[in-house]
C-alpha cells in the first residue's frame, strides 16, 4: 500500500510549532491531505502533545527565545517517545542567529528529517552557501553532495528542495521532479512541505526514506495539476486549487505523474 493512502487512513496527528506566517496554510494543507493538524507552543504542555502526536514539526521562521524553549522541549518530548521529528531551518544563514539557532537545536535534539532549501541545509552544517532572507539565494556547489555530507552529518533524512529536490540518508539517494515554478510565489509552500513530510514519517514505520521521498513526490504532482487548472489566473487561485490536489488526488494518478528516480 502506497504511503499517502496509509495517511489518509489513520489519519495521523501532527503537532507543528511553526511560523506566524505560514501557520493557517500548514493547518488547512494538512488537512486537506487526510492528516490531523495540532498547532500548540505553550512551555506547559508542548512535551505532551509531542508525545501524544504521530510526528513533530519544528520551524524557525518567525523565531524568539520562546518558540526555542518551546522546539526543545517538544523534540526532547518526541526523542524520548520514538515520535518522528522534522525540523524546517527557515533562513539558516540568513542571520548568525537563525544559524546559531539550527546548531544548538540539532545538537540537543535528534531529528528524523531536515527540510530546506539548499542555503538552509549547507548553513545548518557549517558550510557557506549565501542566502537572501527566507529564499535560496545563490551559491556554488553540488547540491546532491551537501545534502549527503548533511545527512551523514546528522544521521537523519536531509529533503533538498528547489526546481528538483533530493531526498538522502546519505547511503540512498532520491531526485525528485515534479512541482511548478508557482510555488514559489504563494509562502509557505516550502514550510507546509516540511510538515507533509513529518505527516508521511508519521505512517512510515521503518520506510522513512520511501515515506519521505513519495511526500516531496506527491506534493510536486498535486502542485503540477494544480497550476495546470489554474493556468494564467495567477498564485492567489493556484494555492486553493492546490489545497483542493491535495485532497483529491489519487494514489493512481499520482503514480502516472510522478517523476522520482534513484541517483
Ligand atoms: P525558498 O525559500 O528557497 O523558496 P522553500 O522553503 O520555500 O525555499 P522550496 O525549495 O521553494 O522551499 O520548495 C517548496 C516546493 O516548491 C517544493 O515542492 C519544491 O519542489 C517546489 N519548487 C521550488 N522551486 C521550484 C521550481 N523552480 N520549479 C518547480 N518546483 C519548485
Ligand atoms: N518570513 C518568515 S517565515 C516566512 C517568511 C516569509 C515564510 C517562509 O515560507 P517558505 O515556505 O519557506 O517559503
Ligand atoms: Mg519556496
Ligand atoms: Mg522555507
Amino acid at each position: 500500500m502506497s504511503f499517502i493512502q496509509k495517511l489518509r487512513d489513520a489519519n495521523p496527528l501532527i503537532h507543528n510549532i511553526t511560523n506566524i506566517v505560514v501557520t493557517n496554510f500548514t493547518a488547512n494543507g494538512l488537512l486537506a491531505l487526510g492528516a490531523s493538524p495540532f498547532m500548540a507552543d505553550a512551555h506547559e504542555e508542548v512535551a505532551d502533545v509531542a508525545a501524544m502526536s504521530g510526528a513533530v514539526l519544528i520551524n524557525i521562521g518567525t523565531l524568539n527565545e520562546h518558540a526555542i524553549k518551546s522546539m526543545l522541549l517538544a523534540g526532547k518530548s518526541a526523542n524520548a517517545h520514538g515520535v518522528p521529528l522534522v525540523l524546517d531551518p527557515v533562513g539558516a544563514g540568513a542571520t548568525s542567529y537563525r544559524t546559531e539557532v539550527t546548531h544548538r537545536l540539532t545538537s540537543e535534539i535528534k531529528l528524523t528529517a531536515l527540510r530546506g532549501n539548499v542555503a538552509e541545509v549547507a548553513n545548518v552544517i557549517g558550510e557557506k552557501w549565501s542566502s537572501k532572507g527566507v529564499d535560496a539565494g545563490s551559491g556554488e556547489g553540488d547540491v546532491v553532495a551537501i545534502a549527503r555530507k548533511a545527512a551523514a552529518q546528522l544521521d537523519c533524512i536531509v529533503i533538498v528542495t528547489g526546481a528538483e529536490d533530493v531526498i538522502t540518508d546519505s547511503k540512498t539517494t532520491y531526485i525528485a521532479a515534479n512541482g511548478h515554478p508557482i510555488l514559489t510565489k504563494v509562502t509557505g509552500t516550502g514550510c507546509l512541505l516540511s510538515s507533509v513530510v513529518a505527516a508521511f514519517l508519521a505512517v512510515a514505520g521503518d520506510q522513512k526514506l520511501e515515506a519521505a521521498a513519495e511526500a516531496i513526490s506527491f506534493y510536486g504532482v498535486a502542485a503540477e495539476i494544480a497550476a495546470g487548472k489554474t493556468a494564467g489566473q495567477g498564485p492567489g487561485s493556484f494555492q486553493i486549487e492546490f489545497l483542493n490536489q491535495l485532497s483529491v488526488l489519487t494514489t493512481e494518478r499520482y503514480a502516472e505523474l510522478s517523476k522520482i528516480k534513484e541517483a
